[in-house]
């Protein structure tokens, strides 16, 4: 797959609307959503992968194959940075995803060995009420063992009730690789 990075978007003005469709990735902060950018294009250095969580202040934008974009969202739930900067990172991303001019679908990050919060659940709520396509991926599938999983993936269909059904997905172990590109392609 072709992938190139177009730029970083602090203002949504500079967003094209080019009927090209949008595949957008959200997620705490340390999540893996960088690490899942290069793996889904197989681009190692593309979307940078940081050992310092919640450095993404922008929409980072990605074209791949000429035909639709992938969009890096700023992680949300990062507790180190001050109340105004998290609320102009989720002013960003929500003008964002209500924008109508742009088809637009969403693959959202969670760590499976983390226990959803209330942010989480809030983000949820919302996403539900969002109207366009989006799926659930676990993502450091690799951390947990079989059972582990078993109770991580309970959890989580408790919580993300009557949405899609989570996708696993490790970068270590080359999990869910096919299935998210897959979807993707069923949804551009
Ligand atoms: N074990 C494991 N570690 C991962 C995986 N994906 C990402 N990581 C690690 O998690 C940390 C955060 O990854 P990054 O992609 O930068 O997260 P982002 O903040 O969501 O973009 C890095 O140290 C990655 O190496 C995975 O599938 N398995
Ligand atoms: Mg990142």
């Amino acid at each position: 797959m072709e992938a190139v990075f177009v730029k970083g978007i602090y203002d949504l003005k500079e967003m094209p609307s080019d009927g090209r469709p949008q595949i957008a990735f959200a997620g705490r902060s340390n999540v893996g959503k960088s690490t899942m950018l290069n793996i889904l294009t197989g681009r190692k250095k593309l979307a940078k992968v940081s050992g310092t969580p919640g450095k993404t202040r922008c929409l980072n934008l990605f074209l791949l194959d000429e035909k639709y974009y992938f969009v890096d969202l700023p992680g949300y739930g990062f507790a180190k940075v001050s109340k105004t900067q998290r609320d102009a990172w989720s002013k960003l991303t929500e003008a964002y995803l209500a924008r109508p001019d742009i088809p637009q679908a969403l693959v959202c990050l969670f760590d499976c060995r983390r226990k959803p919060d209330a942010v989480d659940l809030a983000w949820w709520a919302w996403l539900r009420r969002w109207g366009r396509p989006y799926l659930p991926v676990l993502t450091k599938a690799d951390k947990l063992s079989g059972n582990g999983r078993q109770k991580s993936l309970r959890e989580f269909t408790s919580i993300l009730t009557n949405g899609p059904k989570p996708v696993w997905f490790s970068a270590t172990k080359k999990i869910g690789k096919n299935e998210v590109l897959s979807w993707i392609r069923t949804n551009t």
